[in-house]
């Protein structure tokens, strides 16, 4: 395999300064005309032009109006005699594609009858022969024709110039980019479609239209996405002073699509599940998502698009800095602190039980990476939410308004600039050079080139003769694949001290003339550092690692008694949170340890009780509580243990949730009564936090009525079901019968299909919630694979394949690691038949067995052989041969 290493770079050896291209539009052969004027990069050695290219059909190639000599290497096309001074020249290439064959949905492809195109990270390349790479930035003009009636709408990024007729019932439309970009940022869109248009004007008082484009039928699913992308524009422009710098702005809806959407210039492409929303068809969830990727590729148009990556090793530059971005959108546009704290929550929650465990396993790779085979690999949760992290702790050392000034001194420096990740980290840290981060930015570096989750230990000592109270810190950080040894990180540990009342203390440490109050922000830089507190009257409770300041697994070595301290008290609610995760997952892994079958209680009375102080307190928030009595998820406790056998640890969390159910049956009965009516659906935290638990109740409480036969809830279930307002209610009520196992479930999968069959959303959450439905006897796969034979399943897109074989194999761990293998068979044979068919989303699913080496015996070598299965083919694609050879080295 070819490996591209990070420390190869070198500046390309020519510039294509603009590119025209026109297309004739067609689903078998479509033809691309591509007019480059390039010029020399004097400051290189002389070499030949390399033009990239990829399952294209070369007919012409022009230089300067004449005809010229080229060859191929391998798909590459070569020019060799080019002049040799600085001056520009023309290159005039002729291919064709074909769109309809386009089944990885790379390139130029169809998608419902539609065109589209998804050319990051290197899919330009399958339209036409270009330098397809990020630092190479040219001004666009494209001209789209096509036939009239099947593609009434022509889009490309920029403005459009001019469009017309054509014989032949056809039309043209030409677009022109103002901005120069890189060509991972160029798209196209044909099809028909229609638009919700909004005019809006910023604070300059320019005009703006926005427009957001789906299939005819969708209209009444766009409103929420508008209002999320004019609050995103409204929010940049407040918070970093980054304005809209396009007339038009567009966003544009396809089902078929490998992630969740893409930035490119002015013409935003967006998977369906990220725009369609109505409180019919989509969930709170759902909502939510829809803001904060719509935030997510609009903040991209600064942070991305003006300025861009040099290199893909660069990913996390746009990826880390732009999740950063829509989490402090979704955040501020928040009410108050507790919802702000949920967020957070939610974000951390991601964080741990997706990239620690990547962080852990042989794909476990910096944020910014030293070597990749294929870069699409590396679209991970290192990348996008470490990467977040990283730039989290650098606003957390600079604090909120030096992380501005930072900001403005990045655009300063860099507009219309191809940069690195070290070129961002020294404008945050030079816009204050006093700061903590611009006094140890080196060793800060270490969070883009190690990777590996530190662990940060905490002991504190309490002497009261002195009244003083010494905590020390210490760190570490595990090998992961190419680094054996680790330095020491910069680690940001805002931390309060709780009193016997729960209040926190006023902190003064060792050496200062004056306490301040709250919270206090410590840096460890070095293995191991004590901190002593003065005037501490009595032993403290400390509360470390507030909002979780760094990306570390702490082992905060407190007791039950000081963590239900926390529970009860913490001023800081993702501590108190984070308290509550740590009691149960104390009780999750000691019953997963135990020897002999599970026991039916692994929960105490102290927690039970806990837990339920914590269902009824009556000022906490509803969202809040869901939060702290949601239980660790299975995936989370398998990190903990170092042989984990999937299914006892199923055993244990599901006896864990019974034994809470059947506790606090009253207080659940009370918590859906209370909070099931919420008037008119509104998707605001506080709403969908009062359904959360609304849900979560019912749900208990049809798992409590399994354990007595009581048909009441169930019943009341099925009526909530059937009555519901909103998305939300109705797939909760459905989700608590499916979970719980109750005989009514069929029945209601069964209307909820008939209900929805034209709503392809909604029918992908139907696949999805029976293949991650609670195993019961390896009753799972077989209704998998049934489901897999349904006249709505369709491997081809993306969506569906997800709802059902990723639901399955990479969120059903009890379903899928089965003592007969069958899981991994299933696993293995879907591999190689999505390969054939989609390499990226092969590629994705690939990585389902990851943490194969971590399983306990029979578990262990049957997930290898299905590992090496795979291997054995010959004619893999680069994707899934990377992520399986690093699976079995
Ligand atoms: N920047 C976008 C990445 C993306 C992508 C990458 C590889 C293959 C297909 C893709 N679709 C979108 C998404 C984002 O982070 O905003
Ligand atoms: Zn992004």
């Amino acid at each position: 395999a070819m490996v591209i290493r990070r420390e190869d770079y070198t500046p390309p050896p020519f510039w294509i300064d603009r590119i025209e291209l026109t297309f004739d539009l067609d689903p078998t052969k479509t033809r691309v005309l591509n007019k480059m004027s390039l010029r020399r990069n004097t400051e290189v050695p002389a070499q030949p032009l390399r033009l990239d290219g990829e399952d294209l059909n070369l007919a012409r190639v022009v230089l300067n109006g004449g005809g010229c000599s080229f060859k191929m290497d391998g798909e590459a096309l070569v020019l060799g005699n080019l002049p040799e001074g600085p001056e520009p020249f023309e290159l005039e290439i002729f291919t064709t594609c074909s769109p309809e064959k386009n089944t990885q949905l790379s390139g130029l492809y169809l998608s419902q009858g539609d065109f589209f195109t998804q050319c990051e990270a290197e899919g330009f390349r399958r339209i036409t022969y270009f330098l397809d790479r990020p630092d190479v930035m040219a001004s666009y003009t494209v001209t789209l024709r096509a036939d009239k009636d099947k593609y009434p709408v022509l889009l490309s990024n920029g403005n459009l110039v001019e469009q017309g007729e054509l014989a032949d019932n056809r039309h043209f439309a030409k677009w022109v980019d103002p901005h120069r970009k890189p060509s991972y940022l160029f798209a196209l869109v044909a099809g028909r479609l229609i638009s919700r248009e909004q005019r809006i004007l910023t604070r300059s008082g320019k005009e703006h239209l926005l427009q957001v484009y789906v299939r005819p039928g969708d209209m009444d699913k766009t409103e929420h996405a508008m209002n999320s992308l004019i609050a995103s524009v409204v929010w940049d422009e407040a918070r970093f002073g980054l304005p809209l710098d396009l007339e038009r702005f567009m966003i544009v809806a396809t089902s078929d699509f490998n992630m969740g959407a893409m930035e490119n210039k002015g013409l935003n492409i967006f998977n369906t599940k990220y725009v369609l929303a109505n409180s019919a068809t989509a969930t709170d969830t759902d909502f939510a998502n829809i803001e904060s990727v719509v935030g997510h590729e609009y903040f991209h148009n600064w942070t991305g698009n003006r300025i861009t990556c040099r290199d893909w090793f660069q990913l996390s530059l746009k990826e880390g800095l732009t999740v950063f971005r829509d989490q402090e959108f979704s955040m501020d546009l928040c009410a108050d602190a507790s919802a702000r704290a949920v967020k957070r929550i939610e974000d951390v929650r991601v964080l741990r039980t997706m990239q620690f465990p990547e962080d852990a396993g042989p794909m476990a790779h910096p944020v910014r990476p030293d070597q990749y085979v294929e870069i699409n690999n590396f679209y991970t949760v290192t990348v996008y939410e470490k990467g977040a992290e990283v730039v989290r702790m650098m606003q957390t050392l600079v604090g909120r308004e030096g992380f501005r000034q930072g900001m403005d001194l990045y655009f300063q420096r860099h507009d219309g600039q191809a940069v690195t990740c070290d070129d961002f980290a020294q404008a945050i840290a030079d816009a204050d050079p006093d700061s903590a981060l611009a006094r140890h930015l080196p060793q800060f570096k270490r969070w883009y080139s190690q990777s590996g989750t530190p662990r940060l230990q905490a002991s504190g000592r309490y002497d009261a003769a002195e009244r003083r109270y010494t905590l020390t810190l210490s760190q570490s950080c595990p090998a992961t694949p190419g680094q054996s040894e680790k330095q020491p990180f910069v680690i940001p540990v805002a931390l309060g001290l709780l009193d016997a009342q729960g209040q926190d203390l006023a902190l003064r440490l060792q050496g200062e003339a004056q306490a301040s109050g709250g919270t206090r922000l410590l840096v460890l830089t070095q293995a191991s550092e004590s901190f002593v507190f003065e005037d501490i009257d009595a032993e403290p409770v400390p509360s470390l690692l507030r909002g979780f300041s760094a990306p570390v697994i702490v082992d905060n070595g407190l007791t039950d008694d000081q963590l239900l301290h926390l529970l009860a008290h913490d001023s800081d609610a993702f501590n108190r949170w984070e308290a509550g995760q740590q009691l149960a997952l104390r009780r999750a892994v000691q019953a997963v340890r135990a020897e002999g079958s599970v026991g039916a209680a692994p929960l105490d009375e102290a927690f039970i009780g806990a837990m339920r102080a914590v269902l009824c307190h009556p000022t906490l928030d509803a969202a809040l509580k869901e939060l702290v009595l949601t239980l660790p998820a299975e995936t989370y406790i398998a990190e903990q243990l170092d042989v984990v056998d999937p299914q006892r640890i199923h055993a244990v969390r599901e006896t864990m949730r019974e034994q809470l159910a059947g506790a606090l049956q009253a207080d659940w009965a009370w918590a859906y009564e209370q909070h099931k009516d919420n008037g008119a659906y509104r998707p605001d935290p506080v709403s969908s936090g009062r359904r959360a638990l609304a849900g979560m109740a019912l749900t208990m409480l049809c798992i409590a009525a399994r354990d007595t036969g009581d048909a009441v809830w169930p019943g009341k279930a099925y009526q909530r079901f059937k009555d519901a307002g909103n998305m939300t209610d109705r797939f909760n009520a459905l989700s608590a019968l499916v979970v719980s196992g109750q005989p009514l479930a069929r029945d209601a999968l069964a209307r909820f299909h008939a209900m929805f069959q034209d709503e392809a959303l909604v029918i992908d959450k139907w696949f999805a919630l029976q293949a991650g439905a609670p195993d019961r006897g390896g009753n799972v796969l077989p209704a998998v694979r049934q489901l897999m034979t349904h006249p709505d399943f369709n491997l081809k897109n993306p969506n569906r394949a997800r709802s059902v074989i990723f639901s399955f194999c990479s969120a059903n761990p009890a379903g899928f690691h089965r003592s007969d293998a069958a899981g991994y068979v299933f696993w293995s044979e879907r591999v190689l038949e999505l390969d054939a068919i989609n390499p990226q989303v092969a590629a994705r699913l690939a990585r389902a067995l990851d943490r194969w080496k971590k399983l306990a015996e029979p578990y262990r070598s049957a997930a290898r052989e299905a590992i090496a299965r795979v291997a054995a083919k010959s004619d893999l694609s680069a994707d899934v041969r990377e992520v399986v050879t690093r699976a079995l080295a």
